[in-house]
């Protein structure tokens, strides 16, 4: 028998020591005993996990200490539940956050090694999509930095989101395997699992006549096995945890089948667990609809449900007080299955009757909305929802009729408030709707800026709100500044040091402190000289992956973002071609030499977004080839954009694109990345961008076009987009070219669809908006040209971008809605 021990009778490891002599001593320790390598043989890819096995040494201390600290203090844990977390590469991040990042060079230095060189092995962990998932990877940052006990919960996909490669100027997708070389940030947890069931049925077993109680067999079931990845705040003062489930059968093989000779059968329960975790789905701002996606859903909810509560159940007797305890925040509807999961849990496993369970669960949920958009609004067939969920269908009923009956009894709503209230879509096919589920189980619903959240009470959730007046609030998203700007922008972060000292690295909003150096001409060529070195460091990258020879002095325009209609990539492509017009019509005047740069994915099934990207590239390759054009203007497409990527193009940037139709950009978060740069944004008074304008001031940001209200007024009355372009010489003739094949001359008709779009509805207002923002872009001209006042403007946005900090946003979900 061991005696049980208390951590405070046991001796600790020795704290360890971080010189670069020590460090790279270690380095090669790990290289020879846990990697089995002599220096000599070593790959760059050996140095890099050896090095990041040293660096997460240095985490792990810190990382129990800060789990423990929250069980010794009973301090409420926060749980942030994301079908997508879109990391990014973490080793510069680790170190950068540890304070490391010197030592470690001049280890390496010693070693014969180049930090650069194997930090840009290390593959981006690409677990998203977009915004959503980016927002997330910045949260949990965040929640370790402003020392927020938090659990990060999410599927270890084996596949993230897909590599994307140009094919004669066409997107094709290819598989990612960013675990092709293991992941040593990673901690498999075996102990740490749980069955997660499928189908089957529900059991009425005995209890009281008018209360009787269920049980669901499921059908199917498989086993969800926990990897735990640190997550390290600014300064390591928390480390807090990313768990990631991964599918695993309860029999890796089927015996039977096996010995009778079916060895391909015998894998079959295998394969099908497996396959729950394998890929991430790539559509953005589309619901997914298929059976696999919900079951991924219900597999993370699940899982991560029974952590939360084995975990609440260590500390407590019972789940009277997990809301004082627990808050668990839904990252979107993807999650939201989980409400009905937490009710089974309480009612069906822990004894709670329904009403007490609904009480504890409505407590303990929150939920964060991203969009707007109606093809993004998840709802689910009730007969699947039914077949592979049947006790979860059951507890959607029972949570239905007692929110419809309070509603008719209490408040008399009418039959067509009922109607949008109800869990169950009743127009055509009978459907679950996750976003009513999520609000119906949740206190808070939030937006994700100012503009969104008020469009939300107005729009789709106008009878919920009306139901409930005092859930619906505003968490303006935002952007952590540790990888947005000290780690990304090492020589600006450099230059703000020299002129304010420090603060700002612990507190974003002490960058307010640059707004005198804006005047200060001095000042103003070192922030340019800063901007110049990224732009060449961003032409080096365009030269070295594409050939393509770029001018740094030129203005570099950017837009990267998924490729989506409302997002109006085509309003930049055609606004290239009326500029590619008018240098070639009046090469007498002084025209801006500007490179417009784009990347981005698209969602594989989205005809249009594959069709735009294809344009960029068309149009890129006519204007970069034109002599008439002598270098003035440059069209880019960067395949394959991801984290690592907008890290080099977001400090390289001079204008910032942010033109999505009003109304229909939740937010948006690369805005933010950009201003805080330096870089200025010419943008539609949409999403957060309503609030940088505040921010930073109307003089510093370029606004142009209709706004949300326009929209929604154009929409209802019906507008006249062939008048509009036939009105509009430019967009005309740049339409025209378009449309009769001058950029695809192998095949004319292959943007006929494209712009019949835009003369028969231009739901996007793509032509709507074009002279407004073709304006603006002249405006952006005549300011590039005096360059005093754009940097003067250009200071004054990173002066003031400081509020835009994830730890603002963090701070605020903290009081406003976890109390933590
Ligand atoms: C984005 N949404 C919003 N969705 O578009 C953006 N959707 O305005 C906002 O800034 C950001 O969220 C953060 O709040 C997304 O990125 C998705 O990626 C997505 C993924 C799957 C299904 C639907």
């Amino acid at each position: 028998m061991t005696k049980k021990l208390s951590t405070a009778d046991l001796p600790l490891p020795a704290p360890r020591v971080s010189t670069p002599e020590i460090l790279a001593s270690e380095i090669i320790e790990r290289l020879t005993y846990r990697i089995g390598k002599d220096v000599i043989v070593a790959t760059p890819h050996d140095w890099l996990t050896a090095t990041i096995l040293v660096i997460r040494d240095r985490i792990i201390d810190r990382w129990m200490e800060s789990t423990r600290g929250v069980y010794e203090t009973g301090a409420k844990r926060v749980y942030y539940l994301s079908l997508e977390f879109l990391i990014g590469r973490l080793m510069r991040d680790a170190m950068s956050n540890l304070e490391l990042v010197d030592e470690i060079r001049e280890a390496l230095d010693s070693l014969g090694v180049d930090l650069g060189v194997i930090a840009g092995l290390e593959p981006d962990a690409a677990l998203g999509n977009g915004g959503l998932g980016r927002l997330a990877a910045c949260f949990m940052e965040s929640m370790a930095t402003v020392d927020i006990p938090a659990y990060g919960y999410g599927i270890r996909y084996v596949h993230g989101l897909f590599r994307q490669q140009m094919a004669d100027g066409w997107q094709v997708e290819l598989p990612e395997t960013w675990l092709a070389h293991g992941n040593p940030w990673e901690f498999e947890r075996r102990e740490a699992s749980y069955e997660v069931g499928f189908g089957g049925a529900v059991e009425t077993v005995n209890g009281p006549d008018d209360n009787p109680r269920y049980v669901w067999r499921p059908g199917e079931r498989v086993i969800a096995i926990a990897y735990d990845t640190p997550v390290v705040g600014w300064k390591a003062k928390r480390i807090n945890t990313l768990r990631l489930w991964s599918a695993h059968p309860i029999d890796p093989i089927l015996l039977d089948a096996f010995n009778a000779g079916d060895h391909i059968g015998a894998l079959r329960e295998s394969n099908k667990a497996e396959s729950l975790t394998r890929v991430l789905y790539p559509a953005d701002a589309t619901a997914a609809g298929q059976e696999l996606r919900l079951r991924q859903e219900f597999f993370f909810s699940s899982a991560s449900l029974q952590d939360i509560l084995r975990r609440h159940l260590q500390q407590y007797p019972d789940f009277t007080n997990l809301a004082d305890k627990v808050s668990i925040q839904l990252n979107d509807t993807h999650p939201a299955v989980s409400i009905a999961e937490m009710m089974r849990l309480l009612i069906d496993v822990h004894g709670y009757e329904f009403d007490a369970a609904w009480e504890i669960t409505r407590n303990t949920f929150s939920y964060t909305n991203h969009t707007l958009l109606p093809e993004a609004l998840e709802s689910w067939p009730v007969p699947l929802f039914e077949r592979l969920l049947p006790r979860h269908m059951q507890l959607v009923y029972a949570i239905n009729a007692k929110v419809l009956v309070e509603a008719r009894k209490d408040k008399y709503f009418s039959d067509s408030e009922i109607r949008h209230i109800s869990l169950i879509h009743e127009d055509g096919e009978r459907r679950v709707r996750m976003g009513n589920l999520a609000f119906i189980g949740s206190h808070s619903i939030n937006g994700v800026s100012a503009l969104h959240t008020e469009l939300m009470k107005e729009t789709v959730f106008s009878d919920l709100h009306k139901l409930y007046p005092d859930r619906i609030n505003n968490k303006t998203n935002g952007i952590t500044p540790r990888r947005w700007l000290q780690q990304c922008n090492p020589g600006l972060t450099d230059l703000i040091r020299e002129a304010i000292g420090d603060a700002f690295l612990d507190d974003a909003e002490k960058l307010i402190a640059l707004e005198p150096f804006a005047d200060d001409a001095g000042f103003r060529e070192k922030f340019a000289a800063v901007k110049r070195t990224n732009k060449i460091a961003l032409a080096n990258l365009v030269y070295e992956r594409m050939g393509l020879r770029l001018d740094p002095s030129a203005l570099f325009d950017i837009q990267i973002k998924r490729i989506h209609e409302y997002k109006r990539q085509l309003l930049n492509i055609i606004e290239a071609i009326a500029l590619y017009d008018q240098i070639r019509s009046h090469p007498e005047l002084d025209w801006v030499p500007r490179v417009k740069f784009f990347a981005g994915k698209a969602a594989p099934s989205y005809h249009n977004a594959k069709l735009i990207i294809k344009l960029a590239n068309d149009v890129a390759k006519v204007i970069n080839n034109d002599p008439a054009v002598r270098g003035l203007l440059k069209v880019v497409f960067i395949p394959n954009y991801n984290v690592s990527l907008a890290e080099v193009m977001v400090p390289g940037a001079d204008l910032s694109e942010q033109i999505s139709t009003a109304g229909m950009e939740a937010s948006g978060t690369g805005n933010m990345k950009f201003a805080l740069n330096g870089a200025l944004t010419i943008g539609t008074l949409d999403g957060a961008n309503v609030e940088m304008r505040e921010h930073v001031g109307p003089e510093n940001i370029i606004i142009f076009g209709m706004t949300a209200e326009d929209v929604a007024r154009a929409r209802a009355e019906g507008l006249n987009p062939r008048a509009t372009i036939e009105g509009s010489r430019d967009l005309n003739q740049a339409l025209s070219a378009i449309a009769s094949g001058v950029f695809s001359p192998d095949d004319r008709g292959r943007y006929g669809s494209l712009i019949d779009g835009l003369y028969n509805h231009d739901w996007f207002m793509v032509a709507a908006d074009f002279d407004a923002y073709a304006n603006a872009q002249r405006e952006v001209d005549a300011l590039w040209t005096d360059t005093a006042s754009w940097y003067t403007k250009a200071v004054l946005n990173t002066a003031r971008m400081g509020w835009f900090s994830s730890d603002r946003t963090i701070r605020q979900y903290a009081q406003d809605i976890w109390r933590a």
